[in-house]
């Protein structure tokens, strides 16, 4: 067997020489000054050292910046006009754009597209019985649409009508029906592109008797394929996997907490949501007045979607993630931190 044993020397000879062939191919010429180093701070705070090469061009192209905590009980009501009728009119401006560049987790950058500039876009709320009237405008450079989920007249189901990239404009407009919590999406094809690239948000319409006071927040549940292969590298409530982790949702003691959840996960069938030491009522869709489930756990396809509500008898550190392991450990997992009641609480 020394035959093939030699063989292999050799091929691992040439191999080195090639590759020592490669670097001095590669090396600048002698006199000539490296390329400079820079210096820059990740979302979590790290220090990232670069020689520039690979991640300048990203920084040729706007940077979005996006905080989970923020978005999580930012909620857009629009500009507010009144009809002759009496009729409570909404208006909004969603600006697609698709050339931005996200720092999903320490060091791992993204192309996103974008409603307003992040993802998900900014989550949308009227009154069952508003007029809502979105002014979309294309900055992309592709053809997006805005596809709303709920009830309205065919012409404004954003599908049939794209809208031209470099500034086309189309405005939407319909009565906020029915109650409770939709997704917005771009409906352009290749559609599973156009949402896994970011270009989806949240639509809640409130009852017009309202709901119980409650602390209220938005999960959307979502997936990045940041090697463009087909599968989620990345999982996340609110798009920065393990962000509730390292920033865990400050809650209070015995107050009641409403998450409006959305699953707009691509490529993978099923997400889910499951709630450590306690248990939520869950209204699917946020469409009836009774739940149809007291449960910890909640498994959702595609814009599958829901309310739950529940409170902490006792405080401390709660876990809430995927009991899709996988997604979990890819950062779909969060922390609820329970405050206990009182003044010193915060
Ligand atoms: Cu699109």
């Amino acid at each position: 067997m020394a035959r093939p044993a030699a063989g292999r020397a050799m091929a691992m000879a040439l191999a080195a020489a090639a590759a020592a062939a490669l670097l001095l191919a590669l090396a600048p010429p002698p006199g000539q000054a490296q390329q400079e180093d820079r210096t820059f701070l990740t979302h979590s705070g790290a220090v990232v050292r670069t020689s520039g090469e690979v991640l300048d061009p990203m920084y040729a192209v706007s940077t979005v910046e996006f905080d989970p905590d923020a978005y999580l009980r930012e909620f857009h009501y629009g500009t507010v006009s009144e009809l002759p009728d009496g009729t409570v009119l909404r208006e909004f401006t969603i600006v697609a754009e698709d050339g931005l560049v996200m720092e999903v987790a320490p060091g791992v950058f993204y192309n996103v597209w974008t409603f307003n500039g992040t993802v998900p876009g900014p989550t949308i709320r009227a009154t069952e019985g508003d007029l809502v009237r979105i002014h979309f405008v294309n900055n992309g450079s592709k053809e997006h649409t805005l596809h709303f989920h709920g009830i309205h007249e065919a012409r404004f189901d954003g599908v049939f009508e794209p809208v031209g990239p470099g500034g086309g404009r189309f405005t939407y407009e319909w009565r906020a029906e029915p109650v409770g919590v939709h997704p917005y999406h771009c409906h352009v094809m290749p559609l599973e592109e156009h949402i896994a690239h970011g270009l989806y948000g949240v639509y809640i319409v409130d009852p017009k008797e309202g709901r119980p006071p409650a602390d209220e927040m938005v999960m959307v549940l979502n997936g990045l394929d940041t090697d463009f292969d087909g599968e989620n590298n990345f999982y996340a409530a609110n798009t920065v996997p393990f962000h509730y982790q390292h920033h865990p949702v400050r809650i209070q003691q015995g107050e009641l907490v409403r998450v409006y959840v959305v699953n707009m996960v691509e490529f993978d069938p099923v997400n889910n949501f499951h709630l450590h030491g306690n248990l939520y009522h869950y209204y699917p869709t946020g469409t009836d007045t009774v739940p149809s489930a007291y449960t910890d756990m909640v498994t959702l396809s595609q814009t599958e979607r829901g309310i739950m509500e529940f409170s902490y008898d006792y405080p401390g550190r709660y876990l809430f993630h995927a009991h899709k392991v996988e997604f979990s450990e890819k950062g779909w997992s969060g922390v609820f931190l329970v405050g206990e009641s009182g003044p010193e609480y915060g």
